[in-house]
């Protein structure tokens, strides 16, 4: 991808003046954009236990309604658009058109696996980012909901190991029962 080589480098650039030396970092500036993880859930659920896909969808937006597309998600070049902290990639390969939000802009959805957007229990948020075929860089973040953490997972050994010990109780009143019969 040399558009998204180009607008990654980073420019040292330094100003001299009689009496000193700046020296400036210049990075491209990446633009936001809103994207909608799951589109048309909220909260955001993701169970991180699932294999299945997460769909976020990048939107296109205009400052106001009727102007221009200020971001078109379709120019978005879907082998540069990586989700979640480990920056899982697109899973399918592919970018879908659809507009999610329904205010007739056509908006993009790409699917991650759950698995490697290393989304960890707890987070609040989920990042995207990317790059459009114009090798502009945007980035957009949502929240997200948590679900199938371990908080869960003890919950769940502790009501097994709850209801072994009651079973255990039950059998042993079972035996004292018959010995108390035969007894009689
Ligand atoms: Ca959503
Ligand atoms: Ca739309």
């Amino acid at each position: 991808m040399p558009e998204s080589t180009d607008t990654k480098t980073i420019a040292l650039v330094t100003l001299s003046s009689p009496s000193s030396k700046v020296n400036l970092l210049i990075a491209p500036l990446s633009k936001e954009v809103t994207i909608d993880i799951k589109p048309g859930s909220d909260p955001n659920s993701i169970n991180l236990k699932s294999k299945v896909v997460i769909p976020v969808a990048v939107l296109s937006t205009n400052t106001a309604e009727g102007d221009a597309l200020d971001f078109d998600a379709t120019q978005v070049d879907f082998s540069t658009v990586t989700f979640g902290p480990n920056g899982a990639v697109e899973s399918h390969g592919q970018g879908h058109v659809e507009d999610v939000d329904g205010d007739g802009d056509p908006d993009m959805v790409f699917h991650f696996k759950t698995q490697e957007t290393g989304i960890a229990c707890g987070d609040p948020d989920a990042t995207l980012t990317g790059g459009t075929t114009g090798g502009d860089q945007f980035t957009g973040t949502d929240t997200v909901k948590t679900v199938g953490c371990n908080d869960s997972k003890q919950d769940t050994s502790i009501s097994t190991k709850g209801a072994g010990a009651m079973s255990w109780i039950f059998l042993v009143g079972l035996s004292v029962l018959g010995l108390w019969r035969r007894k009689g």
